[in-house]
């Protein structure tokens, strides 16, 4: 077993698919080990997406993301990183198989609904960012 980070973006909050979104990580068979409401500062925001300092759309991100309240969880499962993109779906909701979180909820890049760590050394990194 082990464990990776999941985070309910500004607008799943604002849409109010928190439920329904740990519902899917819950239906899946990961175990919710920890998981809290938390409006990101910019100065976490610009942490949390270093790696894509250099990207134009940077700034629109650090914006969106820090807009509203968001929910991060930390998920346990076997594979928990490679099982959580699955269940999430491809970055752009266009191509996002139907049945993924993004595939069903979301239309846009932009706003995506869900973020999940994309290997298991950032899964640590989040996790120690955001639950110490
Ligand atoms: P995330 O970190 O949010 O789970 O997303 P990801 O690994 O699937 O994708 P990544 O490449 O790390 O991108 C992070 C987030 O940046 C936003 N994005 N916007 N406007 C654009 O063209 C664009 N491209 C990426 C998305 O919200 C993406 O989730």
């Amino acid at each position: 077993m082990d464990r990776t980070f999941v985070m309910v973006k500004p607008d799943g909050v604002a849409r109010g698919l928190i439920g329904r979104i740990v519902a899917r990580f819950e239906e899946k068979g990961f175990k919710i080990i920890e998981a809290k409401l938390m409006h990101l500062s910019r100065e976490t925001a610009e942490q949390h997406y270093e790696h894509l300092k250099a990207k134009s759309f940077f700034g629109e991100l650090v914006d969106f993301i820090t807009s509203g309240p968001v929910f991060g969880m930390v998920v346990e499962a076997k594979d928990a990183v490679q099982n959580a993109r699955a269940l999430i779906g491809a970055t752009n909701p266009k191509e996002a198989a139907a049945g993924t979180i993004r595939g069903d909820f979301a239309t846009d890049v932009a706003s995506n609904i869900v973020h999940g760590s994309d290997s298991p050394e950032n899964a640590e990194r989040e996790i120690r960012m955001y639950f110490q």
